[in-house]
């Protein structure tokens, strides 16, 4: 099977009148067999073929985390359980983990999905495509595993973890694509680094990276480190997993897979959809899924949606890079702070190694927020004047870009915690 997808380049009026089609299909189906949608919709003064345009998904009910949780396990699966091939949840930071389920015929899409997202990425047939996320209840290892398999691709499945001896397998094994979290992708690159292993006995090319936010401030240093081309990939579980959108070989916006997932950008205060090129909480609706479908589910991903059509050719939407989720978002004094931002500065200033970690207290009834990174092992061996100027330089440029004052900490090199999965970037001990 050909992994571009024609439907990518279709004219917007032949892909809307496929994305109203299934929009109808699936608001009735939920509307029938899942007694939770049937009361939202009714709500909404919706019954089955009520929904005559693509206009009226703005009249159709939100869908939340929180409805997900009350609904624990299965409460909103669409079909009965004896046609539920596959489960999988995310852990999330508090309460119940969200869990979703897929039928034989979504783990199908699913997989095509993400063969699409490789393709979009410029991989092919030909690639060993390394999976270092996590395989389990997670879904990036699978969802990646199954996508690399559809295309015929080599799929290897690593995990997340033991680190030297992917840097072993990815020598041995030629692996051209590497697929995990970005930080991952560094902490990778440094052990590769320790154990010795030159550029040339690797075969990689490209990375797959995702399931976190990053800079492209963050983006540039991985490929410099590891000498490869490295693309965005977005998803979420509630939705599918990976192969929601993915970053193109032109990186200017992640191409969102819109015959089977419609996006919208809310205000997140008001619930209104929001024009293009604004920024706001991404909405998607499932227009592809029978196991587990979901209407407007807000992700609480802060992006925007490129409408334009890409010069790669493709028609889809894009949207642009996460910049954070409205639940990540510190506010310090009452400014409102996202981690990326202060990553997006720090990348920028020479000396500094690419870790970092944000602390939040409150002492006396102010909020201090602490900028840990780590400098470069160069820097590090640096006299103690050049160290306080390097303080001082951060210090300010962060400041000048957020707006708030901040304390920085420089760290020795390799102190900050390495992740193997998503990094935890800010530690909020206000809320401990
Ligand atoms: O992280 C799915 C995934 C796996 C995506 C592998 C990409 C690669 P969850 O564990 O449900 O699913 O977490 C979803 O992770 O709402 C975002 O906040 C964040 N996220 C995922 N991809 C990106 C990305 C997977 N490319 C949550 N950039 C989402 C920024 C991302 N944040």
């Amino acid at each position: 099977m050909d992994h571009f997808n024609p439907v990518e380049t279709w004219e917007r009026d032949r892909l809307q009148a496929l994305q109203l089609e299934r929009l109808q299909e699936t608001a009735d189906r939920l509307f029938e067999k899942v007694p939770f949608f049937r009361r939202k919709l009714e709500e909404a003064g919706f019954k089955p073929g009520d929904v005559k345009s693509l206009e009226d998904l703005e009249k159709l009910p939100f869908t939340t985390k929180d409805d997900l949780r009350d609904n624990y396990p299965f409460g909103l699966f669409a079909v009965p359980m004896r046609d539920i091939v596959r489960i999988h949840a995310s852990s999330g930071t508090t309460g119940k983990p969200t869990v979703v389920g897929y039928t034989a015929q979504d783990i199908q899409v699913w997989a095509d999905l993400v063969a699409r997202a490789i393709v979009v990425a410029g991989g092919s047939q030909d690639d060993v495509v390394h999976v270092a996320y996590g395989y389990g209840l997670f879904t990036g290892g699978l969802g990646l595993h199954y996508g690399a398999e559809k295309l015929g691709a080599t799929a290897l499945p690593m995990s997340g973890g033991n680190t030297k001896r992917q840097v072993r397998m990815m020598v041995d094994f030629g692996s051209t694509i590497l697929c995990c979290t970005p930080s991952y992708a560094l902490n990778i690159a440094e052990v590769m680094n320790e154990l010795g292993v030159e550029r040339g006995e690797i075969k990689l090319k490209s990375a797959i990276l995702g399931a976190e936010p990053w800079s492209n401030e963050m983006r540039d240093e991985i490929e410099r480190v590891l000498e490869i081309s490295a693309h965005d990939i977005y998803g979420l579980s509630e939705v599918v997993g990976p192969g929601v959108s993915i970053e193109c070989v032109e990186k200017k916006g992640l191409h969102v897979f819109e015959d089977s997932f419609i996006p919208e950008i809310i205000d997140p205060g008001t619930g209104k959809v929001l024009p293009p090129g604004e920024s706001g909480e991404l909405v998607f609706t499932n227009i592809n899924k029978e196991g587990l479908a979901l209407l407007r589910y807000r992700t609480r991903d802060i992006s925007k949606l490129i409408k334009e059509a890409c010069p790669c050719g493709r028609t889809h939407y894009r949207m642009e890079r996460i910049t954070g989720r409205t639940d990540d978002m510190l506010i310090i004094r009452g400014v409102n702070v996202f981690p990326s931002q202060v990553e997006m500065v720090l990348m920028q200033i020479p000396g500094l190694a690419p870790h970092y970690q944000l602390v939040v207290d409150r002492i006396d009834n102010l909020d201090i927020l602490e900028v840990q990174v780590e400098v470069s092992p160069e820097t590090f061996s640096d006299e103690i004047k050049r160290l306080e100027d390097l303080e001082r330089k951060i210090r300010d440029e962060v400041q000048s870009y957020l707006g708030v004052s901040v304390k920085v900490r420089l760290m020795e090199p390799r102190s900050i915690g390495r992740s193997e999965g998503k990094a935890v970037r800010a530690v909020d001990k206000r809320r401990i």
